[in-house]
């Protein structure tokens, strides 16, 4: 469906949760804020269901609008949520009741929703939910700034490849309702905990290069974040770290997990396609950044994630 038939959707149901998916980064959680926010301007009762993973520094946009445990909805919806995978503990309850909507941007989106909104030529999710929200004409500055670090977030501050002219026009209206978007972007990109800083210290240091140095990998052993009391909040988007290095166009994130395995980011900037590595190792993403799991060690996960850049390579 495109937005204007989901808008038109939504309008005609009541009794709504919002679902967002594990590690919830910004574009997921402001776009179940933003949404929220719409839905209730518009009369409906509607909520967020509240995910265990979430950060400190997410935590706060989903506040107003975590759901009662008791909450029996009429009309469950995804936002930013590609995978089935990706559903948090409680949020497989509802998956296995069934998703009515699954609004997304990602390509590799696995079909779960009766309905779906999935453009992946939007840079962030958040992007279709100003859309959607703009139908109703209720962008309000309680929809607009949660929708703002959506937008902001996924795509590095306007930086990455994924920004396009739309990207900034959605920007610029979300700005023009008056949110104090200086303040978001000092908390979201100009803003890093020293133990961060610590933390890219260390991954500089053990940082591990590759083809000239245009391939890079940053190991994170579980120990790694325990010696330096770096927490969840402090790992955030981690994986941008290694692409910052000069001459890296494949930037590769190996992160040891608790209870076995990794987990493994690919950012690329020089036409390597991230998700096509990351399904032969299982996951999937866009093209430029994607994500994958592995069930044995950080070596062996290095070894694998090499083999399929040269596969992918190999195969055009
Ligand atoms: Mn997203």
């Amino acid at each position: 469906m495109n937005t204007a038939e989901t808008a038109a959707l939504l309008a005609a149901q009541d009794n709504i949760l919002i679902i967002t998916h594990r590690r919830p980064d910004g574009d997921t959680t402001g776009c179940a804020a933003g949404l929220c926010a719409a839905l209730r301007r518009l009369g409906k009762q509607a909520w967020v269901l509240p995910n265990p993973d979430i950060t400190e520094l997410f935590a706060p946009y989903l506040e107003p609008y975590l759901a009662p445990a008791e909450v029996r909805p009429a009309f469950v919806v995804t936002v930013d949520v590609a995978a089935r995978s990706l559903f948090t503990p409680q949020g497989e309850l509802w998956l296995a009741r069934g998703i009515d909507l699954a609004i997304d941007h990602h390509p590799s989106y696995e079909g779960f929703g009766r309905e779906s909104c999935v453009d992946p030529g939007r840079a962030a999710c958040g992007e279709l939910i100003y859309d959607i929200a703009r139908q109703w004409g209720l962008v309000t500055p309680e929809t607009a700034l949660p929708l703002y670090v959506a937008v902001s977030t996924d795509t590095g501050c306007f930086q990455y490849g994924n920004t396009t002219p739309a990207t900034h026009r959605t920007a610029a209206a979300l700005m023009e309702t008056g949110i104090d978007y200086t303040a978001l972007n000092k908390k979201h990109f100009r803003t890093k905990s020293f133990k961060r800083l610590a933390l890219e210290g260390r991954l500089t240091a053990d940082m591990e290069f590759y083809d000239g140095g245009t391939v890079a990998i940053a190991a994170v052993p579980l120990s790694m974040a325990a010696e330096l009391g770096a927490s969840a909040q402090d790992m955030e988007d981690i994986a941008a770290f290694p692409g910052q290095i000069e001459g890296v166009e494949t930037a590769i994130t190996i992160k040891e997990r608790e209870g076995g395995g990794c987990k493994l980011s690919v950012r690329t900037t020089g036409g390597l396609n991230a998700s096509r590595v990351c399904a032969l190792l299982g996951g999937g993403g866009h093209a430029a950044a994607a994500g994958c799991s592995t069930s044995g060690t950080l070596s062996e996960a290095r070894v694998a994630v090499l083999e399929a850049i040269r596969t992918v390579q190999r195969d055009g």
